[in-house]
């Protein structure tokens, strides 16, 4: 099992890596371009198999892109590959992150199913925070919300939240809920040593 690395930068600050998972064409890609500082260094090769029919191109080995919140932290955002053919970049990418996203696509019932199995793998892989966004979902009624909980067996300490992978503020959104996961599970391990959350 990984555990989350947090690396010292040149000019001070820590780096922390943070991955974007989920099924084929749930938006990961999409995601990461929206919010990165960088121009996301993607490996987009055109699809031939039948799920071309669905879209042109797909992720093939990763994602990458970075965000500086400030001067003393930098997100390095991993996006994984949606097609199962290449799962075995899960563990290279998942490797000393500090957390995960799990993007589904709430348009697409197969898109919930396709998530269970890259989250039992990616629970097997680290023990680290996550959070379930659904991607083009207007919002999030409580019916919603219970049956992903209940088809992802998450707990409570999960947040599921709705994501429009092509807006900025949702995104931001989106990894502030995760970034509250990390705080929160490293208040719960050390209850007096974390300043309290606003
Ligand atoms: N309208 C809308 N379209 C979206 C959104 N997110 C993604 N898309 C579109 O959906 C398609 C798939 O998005 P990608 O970002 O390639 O999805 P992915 O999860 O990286 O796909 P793979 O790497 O192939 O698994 C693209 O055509 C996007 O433009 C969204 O929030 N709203
Ligand atoms: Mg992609």
């Amino acid at each position: 099992m990984s555990t989350p690395t947090r690396n010292r930068r040149k000019h001070g600050g820590t780096a922390v890596k943070i991955v974007v998972t989920g099924p084929f064409s749930a938006g990961k890609t999409t995601l990461i371009r929206t919010i990165s500082e960088i121009t996301v260094l993607s490996t987009e090769k055109d699809i031939t198999d039948h799920t071309r029919s669905r879209k042109a191109e797909t992720t093939v080995a990763m994602d990458f892109g970075r965000i500086t919140i400030d001067r003393d932290l930098v997100l390095y955002l991993f996006g994984t590959p949606g097609q199962d053919r290449f799962d075995f970049m899960w563990e290279i990418l998942g490797e000393g992150m500090l957390g995960y996203i799990l993007l589904v696509d709430a348009d697409r019932p197969d898109s919930l199913e396709e998530a269970v199995g890259i989250l039992a793998a990616f629970r097997r892989m680290a023990r680290v925070p996550f959070v379930v966004a659904l991607n083009r979902a207007a919002g999030l009624d409580p019916a919603e919300e219970s049956r992903v909980r209940t088809a992802l067996e998450l707990g409570e300490e999960v947040p599921v939240v709705p994501c429009d992978a092509t807006d900025r503020e949702s995104v931001k959104s989106v990894l502030l809920a995760l970034l509250y996961s990390v705080v929160d599970q490293l208040d719960a391990a050390a209850p007096d040593s974390m300043p309290a959350r606003a």
